[in-house]
């Protein structure tokens, strides 16, 4: 039994409200988190698709464009970066917490007095819908996206298939995650009969980095430190990124790597901004949350994988964060011994 057990998972579902939303609306910006990881773009995609298959004029659209990784899936190349000369009367949004992780594109759409649909699975979403489809149950807001075209009745296609599988299989790790259910495996089973393909998602989105992030992992992971309480951490800064001739922007995925540790229970990644505060993300092992320390920290995020940002230099971020996640070390009980 772990402490864990005792948090009741978030779950609005607010379906007929959305659906009186949607019905209603022509033309949807469909958006999703900044920094967009796999789930944030397939979900998007994929409600994007699904939205076009009931005759609605639907845009996806993220801060920043598409991350290249993506490019492989269907519609990814119409993704917008901006919602400048965008016309549309409803945004839908997926795999966001709050309205801040939807960026200026969130804000700017906000701004026009336009309703907001919003499908996410994170713990700490904050209910920032005018309609919320919030299942924290779900280990993918892909596999939300699922279940709204289950509840709806909408058609699934292969495209739509293969960016909800691409949702789920990069929240899970490929199916390792204890967010893993039975019932996800089932839906999993659909969408490759739909026509979904597996090894092709993993290859590209697991199986491969950007050779210059093997470089840069070799540069900064010399710097890891491990506390007696159980606590991995490192600090990455601008400089390791010009060294290691990375992009600043890359997804660099140190936290998932520092807790397969055998002697870590949480692990802490501190990134150095450019405009001078930290981004920090955070894992744990079954038995301990950081989504908490995320959300008291104007984040969120998951029990076992949060994050925020810190509007402090990297050392002062250091000496903030590290009592909290010794603390919850403490606190926690491994779940598997
Ligand atoms: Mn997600």
């Amino acid at each position: 039994m772990s402490k864990n057990d005792s948090i009741t998972p978030l779950v609005q579902l607010e379906w007929d409200k959305a659906a009186a939303l949607i019905s209603r609306g022509k033309r949807i910006a469909v958006l999703t988190h900044v920094q967009p990881d796999g789930d944030a773009i397939g979900s998007m995609l994929g409600l994007t698709l699904a939205l076009r298959q009931i005759g609605k004029e639907a845009t996806p659209v993220v801060d920043g464009g598409l991350p290249e990784r993506f490019a492989f899936l269907p519609a990814s190349h119409e993704i917008l970066s901006s919602v400048e000369d965008l016309e549309v009367d409803l945004i839908v949004s997926t795999d966001a917490s709050d309205m801040k992780r939807l960026g200026n594109a969130g804000a700017g759409l906000r701004e026009r007095g336009l309703p907001l649909v919003q499908l996410d699975h994170h713990q700490t979403n904050l209910l920032f819908g005018d309609a919320n489809l919030v299942d924290a149950r779900t280990a993918a807001a892909a596999e939300g996206v699922y279940d709204l075209l289950q509840y709806y009745n909408w058609p699934l296609t292969p495209e739509i298939a293969q960016c909800l599988l691409t949702g789920i299989v990069t929240d899970t790790l490929a199916f390792r995650t204890n967010s893993t259910t039975s019932a996800l495996l089932g839906k999993a089973q659909v969408l490759m009969e739909t026509g979904a393909d597996l090894p092709e998602i993993v290859q590209r989105t697991l199986a491969t980095i950007p050779t210059a992030l093997m470089r840069f992992n070799a540069i900064v992971m010399q710097r890891f430190q491990l506390e007696p309480e159980g606590v991995i951490w490192v600090t990455i800064t601008l400089e390791d990124f010009k060294e290691a001739g990375l992009s600043f922007d890359t997804y660099v995925g140190l936290s998932g790597y520092m807790i397969q540790s055998e002697d870590a229970v949480i692990s802490a990644t501190l990134k150095q901004l450019p405009e001078g505060g930290t981004d920090i993300s955070m894992r744990a092992v079954p038995g301990y949350n950081v989504a908490q320390i995320a959300l008291s920290l104007g984040g969120g995020g998951h029990l076992l994988a949060a994050g925020c940002t810190l509007d402090m230099p990297l050392d002062e971020a250091v000496q903030t964060l590290l009592p909290m996640l010794k603390a919850e070390a403490r606190r926690g009980e491994k779940l598997y011994t």
